[in-house]
């Protein structure tokens, strides 16, 4: 009866860690608007998705401003690079390892450029992190 007791107080704190660590996912970006890419994201709306995995996906651009643009944006929805938290870097950094790979192998091998546009000032007009990475002509600096 004991061993059942420790086991049952054992469940109820996973449970109970589990019910914490989902109301503070929750508290940490409360409930963001729900973007055109998360549609891309549950695969309501199409979208020329070409790598995805845990916790990222890449499509092409629907207006491509290169003979290659594609974009990287993380599954959870985190509206803009502004509002990362300190403790997203490790995804953070996925998003930018995961853009490079792709990057080369899309045969990117001269260069490209890597974007992220921030509010207004940025141009930014999907409320859903995202990263540009362009490629495949020669880009001109500065940027518009
Ligand atoms: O201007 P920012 O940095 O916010 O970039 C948003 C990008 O999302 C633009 O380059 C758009 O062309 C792109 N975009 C917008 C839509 C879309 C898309 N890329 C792929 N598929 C898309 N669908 C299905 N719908 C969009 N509204």
């Amino acid at each position: 009866h004991r061993r059942a007791v420790i086991v049952q107080k054992l469940c109820i704190s996973t449970h109970n860690d589990e019910v914490r660590l989902a109301e503070e996912a929750s508290k940490k970006y409360g409930s963001p608007a729900p973007t055109i890419f998360s549609k891309i994201i549950d695969k309501s709306v199409p979208a020329g998705i070409f790598f995805e995995d845990d916790k990222c996906l890449a499509f092409r651009d629907i207006s491509p401003q290169a003979p290659v643009h594609f974009l990287v944006i993380p599954r959870i929805p985190i509206p803009r690079i502004s509002e990362a938290h300190d403790d997203d870097a490790l995804l953070l950094g996925h998003l930018l390892v995961v853009a490079k790979n792709l990057a080369m192998k899309e045969g990117l091998d001269e260069g490209y450029r890597i974007v992220i546009n921030d509010g207004k000032h940025g141009a930014q007009s999907v409320y859903h992190l995202h990263i540009h990475v362009l490629g495949g002509r020669q880009m001109q600096w500065p940027p518009g």
